[in-house]
């Protein structure tokens, strides 16, 4: 089932674009490119972010974009999308995969007809795509969970983890880090109990909140390393008996935590501006698709108002490290 296209920018992305006059066309890339994002799902806050950041990058190059995709985070669900651009003869597809290694043939299939893959926020396998737009290196996202719910829990106790799909490559390889983290002797009084999954789903991550909570009676934190679990979390927690008394942190937008900050609920999250991130991953896919970049360790390309990037191991571009939010400094973000 196909959903709407959509076009646009965030108010302050948009504000941010035309206050700095970013309209002069960027060297060496072709106009009229076509570029369409598939996020990880079409309705989560966070992805649409992200997309309006590639769309805005899009209108400053010259280029068609537009972003097409699945209501659920599901393996296989974009596929579909997948094909039908394949069909389309796009430049190039920008995708947060939902799988690692589920969407890889069909993307071959796209590159196989000259078509560039660039992944952004959720990788697939390397062979999968030419570039992968990262948001923040993963061993930091990940070692900087811990390092943050360890602070907020005191260091001791139990803790469950509430995760997106199964699947999703991004989450997936941060809670192996997380897991890392957590050897170290500083954490011997903390202990991991379950991971949990929301599927990126609002209400399967407040009803597995919900579980978490009764299971582990002792639990002394959830942390939430997507921002439909964290919210989702966030608001279960804040109208039950276990607010004040479990934290709740993870990676969200500011705007979907701002309300449980300022409730008590919430004292710090962590997240990185998803529209830079959308908008450096339009970047590299114009480059890529103009022949100025091939993907390769070492090639660089400049990326409009976030200037010049490098391609690091195995294709990888990174955005840069996260920001951790709280009730002093939430109020200076708006997406
Ligand atoms: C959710 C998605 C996305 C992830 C953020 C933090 O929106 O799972 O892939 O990067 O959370």
């Amino acid at each position: 089932m196909f959903k709407p296209v959509r076009h646009g920018c965030t108010a302050l992305l948009c504000a941010m674009l035309l206050g700095a006059g970013v309209a002069a066309h960027a060297a060496g890339i072709k106009e009229g490119l076509k570029i369409t994002f598939i996020p990880k799902q079409i309705n989560n806050p966070y992805e649409v972010i992200a997309d309006n950041g590639g769309m805005a990058a899009i209108t400053e190059i010259k280029g068609v974009g537009k972003v097409v995709g699945p209501s659920d985070a599901g393996a296989s669900s974009q596929v579909p999308y997948i094909n039908t651009l394949i069909t389309q003869h796009q430049d190039v597809i920008v995708i947060a995969a939902n799988d690692a290694n589920a969407l890889v043939p069909y993307l071959k299939k796209a590159m196989s007809q000259g078509i560039k893959v660039v992944t952004f926020d959720s990788d697939t396998a390397p062979e999968g795509r030419q570039i992968f737009v990262n948001q923040a290196d993963a061993e930091s996202i990940g070692r900087g969970q811990i390092q943050l719910v360890s602070k907020l829990m005191g260091g001791e106790g139990e803790f469950a983890i509430l995760s997106a799909t199964p699947n999703a490559t991004n989450q997936n390889t941060w809670i192996k880090w997380m897991q890392d983290e957590l050897k170290k002797p500083e954490y011997a009084k903390m202990k991991l109990v379950k991971i949990a999954y929301g599927n990126d789903d609002d209400q399967k991550s407040f009803v597995e909140t919900q579980g978490l909570l009764q299971a582990y009676p002792n639990l002394k934190a959830i942390v939430a390393p997507t921002s439909v679990g964290i919210a989702a979390a966030a608001r279960y927690i804040s109208s039950s008996s276990s607010k004040g008394k479990v934290v709740v942190t993870g990676l969200g937008t500011p705007n979907q935590m701002r309300a449980f900050v300022k409730d008590g609920t919430v004292q710090a999250f962590q997240l990185w501006d998803p529209g830079a991130l959308g908008y450096l991953a339009s970047y590299a896919a114009a480059n890529l698709a103009s022949g100025t970049i091939t993907g390769k360790e070492g090639d660089s390309f400049e990326a409009g108002k976030l200037g010049k990037r490098t391609i690091g191991k195995q294709g990888e571009v990174i955005l840069g490290p996260p920001t951790t939010f709280d009730a002093k400094n939430i109020d200076n973000f708006n997406f």
